[in-house]
């Protein structure tokens, strides 16, 4: 994969009131794009912010964080909203992040139009992070990947799986993948979480995701490829062992928490791939990679 030349797509201070725009998502929306964004405000305020682009590079986002309607059920407290992922299901875009509800756990909300949201049950109890929901149902339920985890930085953390049949009540999880032995890949030995939302190829789901390696200096994270099972996607098939992408240009490296590559959507259009990640949690930046290139790369140098 290589990275789009003129990043970072998106600055720190591209909203006014803003410290760092990250950790965000986008997706083909009538003749563009649309995306919802993660803006942490000067007062250090995480929030989620609703921006359109004609070409997925040039952004505007709005000024106002989204201010949520009842949904399918009501409102539910917020104490800050981050690291959202959009998917188009069946109807609508479908919008979770990780909601301040006495620590983080996974918020849910749907639009039409990214102009009227609307939020519903929280997915799971606190804490959890990084849910990411798959583009189709299985035997007429919706899934979804997420990452356990405890109320501060989680030194710890796996992906698993599960499904609903309204988008309210959550069940039958299942544990998808666990952090690399560090003999093995050490990239990803701490923790890992979903990063993308599905992408369903040949083989089954390709996923982007994100890995961490405890260091000296503090967390590293970088970005692998998995290939999970078509109809059963708690069976991994495929999984990088080295990474794809790693902290390595200066944005990548510095900024308020340096070492930070955060991939939350992937766009795909034919062979063409793109990726969207927070870098450093300061900026956002943008991968491209060829669809086959990549699943050949990912059973190539799998892990299992
Ligand atoms: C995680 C989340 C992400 C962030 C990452 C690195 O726990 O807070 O939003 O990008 O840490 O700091």
């Amino acid at each position: 994969m290589w990275r789009y030349s003129r990043n970072p797509i998106v600055g720190r201070y591209d909203i006014p009131s803003s410290n760092s725009i990250f950790n965000s998502a986008v997706v083909p929306f009538g003749d563009g794009y649309a995306g919802v964004f993660r803006s942490d405000n000067k007062a250090v305020q995480m929030n989620i912010y609703a921006g359109f682009s004609k070409d997925g590079i040039n952004w505007d986002i709005n000024h106002e964080p989204i201010e949520m309607k009842p949904g399918n059920t009501d409102m539910i407290e917020s104490d800050y909203k981050y690291d959202p992922r959009v998917v188009f299901i069946e109807d609508r875009y479908w919008i979770t992040w990780c909601n301040g509800y006495h620590g983080p756990t996974i918020g849910i909300a749907y639009t039409f139009d990214f102009a009227d949201f609307y939020q519903c049950e929280n997915a799971f109890l606190p804490f959890n992070r990084n849910g990411v929901l798959f583009p189709e149902k299985f035997d007429g339920k919706y899934a979804m990947l997420s990452r356990p985890s405890d109320n501060g930085h989680t030194p710890f953390g796996d992906i698993y799986i599960s499904y609903s049949p309204d988008m309210k009540y959550w069940g039958e999880h299942r544990c998808v993948m666990k952090v690399a032995d560090f003999e093995e890949s050490a990239w990803q030995c701490t923790k890992i979480g979903a990063g993308s939302a599905p992408i369903r190829i040949k083989e089954g789901w390709l996923i982007f995701y994100h890995g961490v390696i405890n260091t000296c200096r503090g967390f590293r994270y970088s970005m692998g490829a998995a290939i999970l099972n078509e109809k059963n996607p708690s069976k991994v098939l495929y999984r990088t062992r080295p990474y794809l992408l790693a902290p390595n240009e200066t944005y990548e490296l510095t900024g308020d928490v340096p070492n930070v590559i955060f991939p939350c959507a992937a766009l795909c259009d034919g062979e063409k791939v793109a990726v969207y990640y927070g870098a450093a949690d300061t900026v956002i930046g943008l991968a491209f990679g060829c669809l086959k290139e990549i699943v050949d790369f990912t059973k190539n140098n799998s892990l299992q």
